[in-house]
C-alpha cells in the first residue's frame, strides 16, 4: 500500500484479528425530486435472512408543547412505550385512528403525561381533538435498525452486521413506503443516497396566535 495507513484502519485490522469487528454504520442522503433535503424520512433495515435475537423495546417521548408534538415524526421498535408528557399549561387531547393503534387520551393538562405501548408494527397518526393543527407519526418498526434524516436530509444508522437487508424508506408524503435491498459487507456500505418523489405538503398550519379563547 502506498498511502500511509490511517490510525482508525490500523484499529479495524487489530479488531479484525481479535475478532470483535463491530458493525459499521451507514449513512442515508435524502432529496426530494428537486434536489432539495428530505428532513423525517425514516429508514430502517429489515434483515433477509435468519432471524436475529429479538430487541428490547425502549422507551420514547413525544411532547405537547407549545401546541404542536414534538418531535414531528418518531420511529420506535415494536413494544416501545411512548411518553407523552404535556409541557403547556393548557389541557390536549391526543387520539389516533391508525389501525395499529387506536386509542385516545382524553383532555389532560400541563404537567401531566400519559404514555401508550405500540405493539403492532405500522405507521400510527396522532391528532389532538382541540388543536387541528397538531400532528405526529409514530413509525413502529419490527426492527431496532433504524434512523430519521434530519434537516439536511442526513441519517446514520447504527450498523445490523454483514448480511442482505431489505431498506425500508418512509416519509408522511410518500405515498407508499419505498423499498430496495441492500449488502452489507462487515465494513458496512458505501453512503446510500435515495431520491423521494413527494406528494405536496398539505400539513395543516397552526391557528393565529392572536385568539383570545383559553385554548
Ligand atoms: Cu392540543
Amino acid at each position: 500500500m502506498k498511502l500511509p495507513v490511517p490510525a482508525g484502519l490500523s484499529c479495524l485490522l487489530l479488531l479484525v484479528t481479535t475478532g470483535a469487528l463491530p458493525a459499521a454504520d451507514v449513512t442515508f442522503t435524502v432529496r426530494d425530486a428537486r434536489g432539495g433535503p428530505v428532513a423525517d424520512a425514516v429508514v430502517s433495515l429489515h434483515p433477509l435472512g435468519p432471524a436475529p435475537a429479538p430487541a428490547v423495546p425502549g422507551e420514547a417521548v413525544i411532547a405537547q408543547e407549545d401546541k404542536e408534538y414534538d418531535p414531528y415524526v418518531t420511529p420506535v421498535l415494536v413494544g416501545t412505550k411512548v411518553r407523552f408528557p404535556n409541557r403547556d399549561s393548557i389541557q390536549h387531547h391526543i387520539y389516533s385512528v391508525s389501525r395499529p393503534k387506536r386509542f385516545e387520551k382524553p383532555l389532560y393538562g400541563g404537567g401531566a403525561e400519559e404514555s401508550v405501548v405500540f405493539d403492532q408494527p405500522g405507521v400510527v397518526v396522532l391528532g389532538c381533538n382541540i388543536h387541528d393543527w397538531m400532528i405526529a407519526y409514530v413509525v413502529v418498526l419490527p426492527t431496532p435498525h433504524f434512523a430519521k434524516t434530519d434537516a439536511t436530509g442526513r441519517a446514520r444508522l447504527a450498523g445490523p452486521g454483514a448480511g442482505r437487508y431489505r431498506l425500508e424508506i418512509w416519509h408522511p408524503r410518500l405515498a407508499k413506503t419505498e423499498t430496495r435491498e441492500l449488502e452489507l459487507s462487515a465494513a458496512g456500505h458505501a453512503p446510500v443516497a435515495v431520491e423521494l418523489n413527494l406528494r405536496p405538503d398539505r400539513r395543516i398550519r397552526r391557528a393565529p396566535e392572536n385568539r383570545t379563547g383559553g385554548y
